[in-house]
This record gives C-alpha cells, structure tokens and sequence, in this order.
C-alpha cells in the first residue's frame, strides 16, 4: 500500500506570499450619477462586425495560446465552412467586458475543422447532468432550497451558444436530479444590469425571507452589486424576482478597480455583532487576489471592512469567491449551514475562481469572527496556489446548504473543450457538474472530499460486478457492460505483491510525476499508469483514460497520482484534449478507488472518495451509441494490479424538462 502523501498540485506553482493592499485607485463616484432605470439591450452585432473586421485583419499574425486549452487565445470570430455548412461564430466578448474569455474556438481552427456529422453532435448532449434546452451557459448560481423545491440559477445566453446578454436562467428539483425549466429569473433590463445579469448567492434569513445578491454590469461595463428578492415569496417555484429600487447596493470602492468587483457570496451572520457579512472577489493592483468583506444588516446598507478577508500574491482577479463551514468533528457527516459559528470542530473553507487560469482553488483554514480573516491552516496550499476542487475543466463553483439533507451541495461550470463553430452547430454549449457533497476529509485533515450526490444512485439500472480480475503489466481487459455511455462506475485495485514494496531499491527512484506534462496513459513507467479506459471503440483507437500512477522517490516512498487523459478520446482534431491531475493521498491500508461518472461527453472522476476529483469534455466520433465499450488497462511494466471490485451501472436519464404549466 502507499503511504499517505500529500496533495500538492502538479501544476500551477506561484509565488505564495501575502502581501499588504495595494495603493487605492481614485475613488468610485457611481451611485447617485447613474440616470434612472432603461429598458435597453445592448447591440450585439455591431461589437461582433468590428471584432470580426479587426481579427481578419489580425488573422495572420494571431498566436494561439492553447495551453490547458481554455481561456487565454485572443478574442475573435470565425466564419467556417464544413460539410456545406457555414457556421458564424461571433466574437467572445467576456474579456472586453470584463470577465474571462470564455471561448477555445480560435485555438481550435489550427487543427482543422472536423466534419462533425449531426448524429455524432446529437449524441454529445448530456442525459443526466443538468443542461439548459438550448443556448449558452456558465456559472451555477444563487442555489437555495425553498418551500420543497430545489432551485438552481445559472448565467444563460438567451440568444445563442456563445457568451452573451448574461441573464438568469432557472430551474427547480426535488431531488437535485431531476430538472423543470422555468422562464429566466432575471433578465438585463435596467442601466445597471444592462450589460449582463452577472453571478451571485442567495441568502435565506431566519424569517425565511430571501434576498439574492448579484453582481450587474453596467451600461459602462461598470461591474455594482444588486439586490433582488422573489416578487412573491408564496409561489414556492420564486418564478418573478423584483429588483429593488436601491440597486445598486454597492459600486467598486476606493482601490478597486470598476471591473474587478464582482460575484458576492451567501451571507453569514457573524457571532460577535449578530451583522450579517457577505464577501466579494477582486485583485489589486500588485495583481493580488483578494476577499473584501461588507457588514450589512438590511442588505441594503453596506461598510467595507478594514481588513481582507484573505488575499493572495500573484493569484490575479478572484471571480465566484465561496467561503463557508464545514465540520473538522470526526464523527459528523454532516455539512454545516454558512452562518454556522466559527469554533473547536468548524473549519472553514474559501474557494477563488482565478480568472487567470480559469480553475477553481480553495484552502481550508481558521475564520476569526473578531477581525473577519481567514487564515489557512497551510500557507504552502493557500487559495490560488494549492488545492482545486477538480483538476480538470471545472470552475466558478457555488456550493449551498441543503437544510433537508443537512449537507453541502457544490455545483461547478463545466465548460466545452471543443471549438465555438461545434458549440453553434449543436446549439449549445456547458453542462453543470454534477451536485456534489463536500465534507472535510476527517482522516488526512487536510482536503475536501467531494461526492456525488446520495440521489444520483436513484438513476442507477442495470449493474455488473466484476471481481479479482488480474490486470498484469502490459494488459488491457474488456468489460462487457453493453451499452457504455451512461455509466457509473466504482473501481477498486490493489498493487498487488509483484509491487515493489516502499523503501526497497527495486524500483530505484523515479522523476517526479505530472500528470499534465506527461505521456498520459501511453506513457509506460514502472509503476503505472493502471484504470479503465471509457468511451473507447473495439479497436480503442478512441479511448479516454482515468488513471493512477505511482512513483518511487528518492526517500523510496510511494506517491499516487490520479489522472485523465484524453489525448485518444476523439478522432477528431478540433478539440483540446488534455491529461489532467494531480497527486492523491493515499492512506496506510487504503486501497486505490475510484468513481467515475460517463455522460456522453463527460467523464467526472473521484478519486480515494473525493479527495482528488477530475472532469474531462470528450467528443470521440467512433466509440459512441452502442460502439461505446469499457476496459481495464494496466501499462506499468513493473507493476501487478488486481481489479478487486469492478461495479458499473448503467445509468437512467434523468427527466430534464420544461416546467409542465398545463398540470
Ligand atoms: N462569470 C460571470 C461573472 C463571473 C464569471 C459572468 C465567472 O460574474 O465572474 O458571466 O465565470
């Protein structure tokens, strides 16, 4: 077995020091200048014409930044011709206004455009992962439970599969599982939301009444804090939202600039004052991230706090900042409510989406309710520079208390890797994660663990097991599951006795491990890699791999890691296909487990119960329908691996509807 290691990330090493705020930007004079409410939408073809003009002109010149495949190419349209069609892409505004780049099209194009047949597009849409009907989506918001309902919010294109004209879309659950489309939440429709119905957090007071706090872009790209509450707190579907007459409740303060303020999280009631707090994300001008914290008691009156909540050098803007409570007591499996008082058994978690990597980071650490710090209990993996929630695509998460299950339920934007040409013929683009729980793990003390959600086993059908089947080196065993695209899977491998045993010089000491920066599941070492291949054709010339693979060091020690690699998921050239991971701990006697969950174009890994997760969008073009098949694989050449308990169900769709009005 290995010994218990420690889950440093494989990538993304930044300079960790705190450092003091940054000197202040001229102040904001924002409220009280604003003319009164307009009922205007913003052009959106004149913006896309000139950035379509300007990039032709650029055209030979631009270099692509592929990366991690998302988020740093420059912003620009295409128009593309495949297969007869021509497909118009317009021009991904977020960075221009102000928010990531959402799009990985012009990255894309150097591959070829691939000849993507409808039935192949058709099959890529998600059966149980909640999606909207059509159109564009990002991040999860505002998540609450309401009179028996389950509400999510997400930021929705109305218009196309692009970023764009962000409003709220909606739907509600009874069992996080099963989804109604409502009618949109909140559309742009006044001069401080006009540019875009941004991200937010709902807060449920203990008279039960809700407000909801969201960040609006202004008519000058302005990025305000609003205030909105449900028009009828009867109607436990909160179908009408009214915007209150003070919006905005807050524009940026001194020092920070006008559109670096956004995404304010669920309130906490602090203990000292019994005053509600709220925390918003933004960077100062060193390019440090940070957590400013506002005292309100009425939710329409703010103080800025003197102090940060936290802040990190180098880590650059924090987008969907959550800070909330979990329990550090070894017996609860319980997660906490967000006003939950800091103390002996609570931890508290904060979690940055940094917007210049595009990843969801958190740190566990120490809130002091007296001063409204948070101090993590390990300055090495402080907030940007240490943990993700999921090392694969996966970002500007939202997490919630579930009062009825007594949990904490996250869900996390789950965007495309394939080009904005593909997002548009298919007319559609994003998934959610699927709800996960958080519980602090109890026994490392030092990660979250992450899981799906208990009812997503209510969709469980058909099932196989699979037991002490031998995976020796070099091998590659068939599972005969029939129809593999709707699938969840719990693997459990022991290294069995040919495994060289911690500190013997058998094995000699190996080169650190990257999953990121390695050979994937091609790439054969001593020791691994060794998982399942899904969404793999019978001849496997497209598969997508999820993986462990150990690693001697130079103490002769054993460090795990768990990885993803698409590199093989697709024929196709137009997509960005990665290894993702990092290192997993792995406890004294643990075997090595992990769940994974296939949806069409999703695969959703947890790796030793959620300590280390991974979410990778693949597009194969052969292993898909009834071609989809599913295998073991061990590629170590110096390692027996026993697949000691193999279960796989095929999994049920889930009923992802619009709201049925006539019933
Ligand atoms: N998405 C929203 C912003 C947020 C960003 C805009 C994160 O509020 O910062 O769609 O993806």
């Amino acid at each position: 077995m290995t010994p218990a290691g420690s889950a440093i990330v494989d990538d993304g090493v930044h300079d960790a020091a705190q450092i003091a705020n940054a000197p202040l930007l001229p102040e904001t004079n924002l409220k009280g200048r604003r003319p009164p409410a307009r009922q205007r939408r913003p052009s959106t073809v004149l913006p896309a014409i000139a950035w379509t003009v300007l990039l032709l002109a650029l055209a030979g010149l631009a270099v692509y930044r592929q990366g991690h495949g998302d988020g740093q190419a420059a912003a620009l349209g295409d128009q593309v011709a495949s297969a007869g069609r021509v497909v118009e892409v317009a021009a991904s505004r977020g960075v221009v206004q102000g928010v990531s780049e959402k799009s990985t099209a012009p990255a894309l194009l150097g591959g070829g455009a691939y000849d993507w047949t409808n039935a192949m597009l058709a099959w890529q849409r998600t059966a149980f992962h909640f999606q909207p009907q059509k159109n564009w989506m990002n991040d999860p918001n505002g998540p609450l439970y309401y009179k028996g309902w389950y509400h999510l919010f997400y930021q929705w294109n109305p218009d196309g599969a692009v970023w764009g004209n962000i409003t709220w879309g909606h739907a509600v659950s009874r069992d996080l599982v099963h989804w109604l489309h409502l009618p949109p939440a909140m559309v742009p429709d006044h001069w401080y939301d006009i540019n875009g119905v941004w991200s937010g957090s709902a807060t449920q007071l203990p008279d039960g009444r809700i407000v909801m706090l969201y960040t609006g872009s202004t008519e000058d790209a302005v990025q305000v804090q609003l205030l909105a509450e449900p028009a009828d707190p009867s109607d436990p579907l909160l179908r009408r939202w009214a915007k209150s007459e003070s919006n905005p409740v807050l524009v940026p303060p001194p020092g920070i600039g006008l559109t670096d303020f956004r995404d304010p999280t669920t309130a906490w009631l602090n203990p000292t004052d019994r005053a509600w707090r709220i925390t918003i994300g933004s960077k100062n001008q060193e390019h440090a991230g940070l957590a400013l914290v506002y005292r309100t008691e009425d939710f329409l009156h703010y103080d800025l706090l003197p102090a940060l909540l936290h802040v990190v050098q180098g880590t650059g803007m924090w987008e969907c900042v959550d800070f909330y409570p979990v329990s550090a007591d070894l017996a609860a499996d319980v997660g906490l409510d967000t006003s939950t008082a800091p103390g002996p058994g609570v931890k508290h978690v904060l979690k940055a989406s940094l917007d210049d990597d595009r990843h969801d980071y958190y740190g566990i650490g120490t809130y002091d309710a007296g001063t409204d710090r948070w101090t993590p209990d390990d300055a090495a993996i402080d907030v940007g520079i240490g943990l993700r929630y999921d090392y694969g695509k996966f970002y500007a998460s939202k997490s919630f208390y579930d009062p009825v299950g007594r949990r904490r339920v996250l869900w996390g934007w789950i965007g495309e890797s394939d080009s904005e040409r593909a997002d548009v013929l298919k007319g559609w683009a994003s998934l959610q994660s699927i709800p996960r729980t958080v519980l602090l793990d109890t026994k490392t003390g030092s990660n979250l663990l992450q899981w799906p959600v208990v009812e997503v086993e209510n969709l469980r059908m058909r099932g196989k097991l699979f037991d002490g089947l031998d995976m020796p080196p070099g091998s590659v065993v068939p599972l005969d599951v029939g129809r593999a695209t709707q699938l969840d899977v719990e693997a459990v491998f022991q290294v069995q006795a040919g495994a060289p045993a911690a500190g013997s010089a058998a094995a000699g000491a190996e080169a650190p491990y990257n999953c990121s920066a390695s050979a994937g599941s091609a790439g054969r070492g001593l020791l691994g890699p060794f998982g399942l291949l899904v969404l793999a054709d019978d001849g496997l010339s497209e598969q997508t791999a999820v993986y462990f693979y150990l690693v001697r060091g130079a103490d002769g020690k054993l460090s795990t890691h768990f990885c993803q690699d698409a590199f093989r998921s697709s024929k196709a050239n137009d997509l960005v296909k990665a290894v993702y991971g990092s290192s997993v701990p792995v406890l004294d006697g643990e075997d090595l487990s992990v769940r994974i969950l296939v949806d069409h174009s999703i695969v959703e890994s947890f790796a030793q119960g959620g300590r280390t997760c991974i979410t990778s969008r693949v597009y194969p073009t052969k292993a898909i329908y009834d071609s989809a098949r599913v295998f073991l694989f061990n590629n170590a050449t110096n390692l027996n691996v026993t697949a000691k308990s193999i279960k796989i169900w095929e999994l049920n769709s889930a009923y992802i509807r619009p709201y049925p009005y006539s019933d």
